[in-house]
């Protein structure tokens, strides 16, 4: 298998370049923002829970999401590899996440991280909110709690996976097919090797 994260802070295009990503390499895409929302437009009671937190631009509780993702993996045996976008959020995520991938004896290849300039985040999710129909979109105050969030527990997240030499940064400012270019040729450096 050959499973990898695309990081970034929110605004930064993860969305974006999975959908491309999974096309291209036929992965599994497993985006934690997607399933909320996806809980939430059938009004289930995890949907409605998390909705709470999603319109303040907050976290949702590490144990749901856990659980998500711990339920996806299960429900996708023999497949090429996964790419968690959006996820893990948190350290407990993203070790909770080793722990998943190492009782199905693989683990994270790489950690794609998208750099990108606060002031072009908050213009993007500006944009956004136009189309998205997303309440968390919507006001210039959640997007910057957003951002404070994302530096003050999903940064961390990078600090883990720099230890474990797992961490390749990427400008994320420029065209989406430029940006894309850029995470191919990392990937697939990483999947010859590994498949070696
Ligand atoms: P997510 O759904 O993960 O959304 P995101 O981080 O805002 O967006 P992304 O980076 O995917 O940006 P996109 O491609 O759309 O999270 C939403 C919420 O769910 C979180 O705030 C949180 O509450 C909750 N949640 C999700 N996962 C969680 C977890 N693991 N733990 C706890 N809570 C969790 O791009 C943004 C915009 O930029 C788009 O309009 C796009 O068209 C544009 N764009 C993209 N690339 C561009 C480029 N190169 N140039 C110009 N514009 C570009």
């Amino acid at each position: 298998m050959f499973n990898f994260i695309i990081f970034g802070p929110p605004g930064s295009g993860k969305g974006t370049q999975s959908e491309k990503l999974i096309e291209k390499y036929g992965l599994k895409h497993l985006s934690t923002g997607d399933l909320l929302r996806s809980e939430l437009a059938n009004q289930t009671p995890l949907g409605m829970e998390a909705r709470k937190f999603m319109d303040r631009g907050q976290l949702v509780p590490d144990e749901v999401v856990i659980g998500m993702i711990s339920s996806a993996i299960d429900a996708n045996p023999g497949i090429n590899g996964f790419l968690f976008d959006g996820f893990p959020r948190t350290t407990a995520q993203a070790e909770a996440l080793d722990k998943l991938l190492a009782l199905n004896k693989t683990e994270i290849a790489v950690v794609l991280f998208l750099k990108v300039p606060d002031d072009e985040l908050i213009s993007r999710m500006v944009n956004r909110a136009k189309t998205s129909g997303r309440s968390d979109d919507a006001d210039e105050t959640i997007q910057r709690k957003r951002l404070e969030v994302y530096k003050k527990d999903t940064l961390p997240v990078a600090e883990y996976y720099k230890k474990a030499g797992k961490v390749v940064e990427v400008e994320g400012v420029g065209t989406i097919d430029n940006i894309f270019g850029k995470l191919s040729a990392e990937i697939d450096s990483r999947m010859s090797e590994s498949y070696l």
